[in-house]
């Protein structure tokens, strides 16, 4: 399939500006808050609005695409042949609820099970970060350099609250040779601050609408992507995963095992 990658990081780039503009202005507004699995996992009227307006146009443009996300809009997808989207219409639902600041939305893009664009929406600092390992990576139109290879003494790290309150994995070991503990509460956010080096791990449970933007921008940047076993990361399902730098995650998977 030959797709034309920089006409399509530019819709990307357009879709979620839109959403951006929308989510900044319906963030301020009364929801209709359900609940999914659990009590504190959350679904609003705007989660559900805004997965079915980007895949109504993901699925006008590119026709011949499949698309996995997470309010039940996209499609059934069972394996990665050719163009798959994956789509998170708010990640961070909890923080958005709550009218804290960090949330995102974030659609990634595969290629024959391979990474090829992803895009991310800072929704309340108006910022994007986008592109692919044959495209660079950019926050807005400014390109983004790679950050450095620093190990856990000399960096934050950022691991999902149920997992460091019940110490799974040995967490809590990590965060003790850390230089502290953040918890955002959205991994869009957290992808954010490990492509700018602002912190060094993040560490958690994550369903592939999680993962997918996120992966594209960091494995494009020379972080690391792996699972808690140090198998290669499966796309179709949910599993707990170690991003990082290079040291880090490596580090973190000797960890995890003792
Ligand atoms: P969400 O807001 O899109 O649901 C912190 O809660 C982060 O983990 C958020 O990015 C959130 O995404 C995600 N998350 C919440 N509950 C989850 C679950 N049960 N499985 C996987 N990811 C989850
Ligand atoms: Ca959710
Ligand atoms: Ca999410
Ligand atoms: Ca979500």
């Amino acid at each position: 399939m030959k797709i034309n990658i920089k006409e399509m990081d530019e819709f990307l780039v357009e879709l979620l500006s839109e959403v951006g503009k929308s989510l900044l202005v319906d963030s301020k507004k009364d929801k209709s808050v359900g609940t999914k699995s659990s009590r504190i996992d959350l679904v609003t009227n705007f989660d559900k609005s805004t997965e079915k307006w980007l895949v109504g146009k993901i699925k006008e443009k590119y026709t011949d695409a499949t698309i996995f996300s997470e309010e039940g809009y996209g499609d059934v997808v069972k394996d990665m042949s050719g163009l798959v989207f994956f789509v998170d219409p708010i990640d961070g639902t909890m923080n958005f609820v709550k009218r804290r600041d960090d949330f995102a939305s974030m659609i990634g893009v595969y290629l024959d099970g391979k990474p090829f664009l992803g895009a991310i929406i800072d929704v309340i600092k108006q910022e994007i970060y986008h592109g692919g390992p044959d495209y660079g990576i950019f926050r807005n139109k400014e390109k983004v350099i790679s950050p450095k290879n620093q190990s856990l003494p000399e960096g934050l790290v950022d691991i999902s609250w149920p997992m460091v309150v019940a110490d799974r994995f040995n967490s809590q070991a990590v965060v003790q040779k850390s230089s502290g503990l953040r918890i955002y509460g959205s991994a869009g956010i957290i992808f954010e601050h490990l492509i700018f080096g602002r912190e060094v791990l993040y560490m958690s449970y994550l369903a592939p609408w999680d993962l997918a933007a996120g992966r594209v921008l960091c494995e494009s940047l020379g972080l690391k992507v792996s699972t808690i076993d140090d198998s290669p990361v499966n796309m179709l399902k949910s599993q707990v995963v170690i991003v990082g730098t290079e040291k880090v995650v490596s580090e973190v998977l000797k960890t995890v095992k003792k």
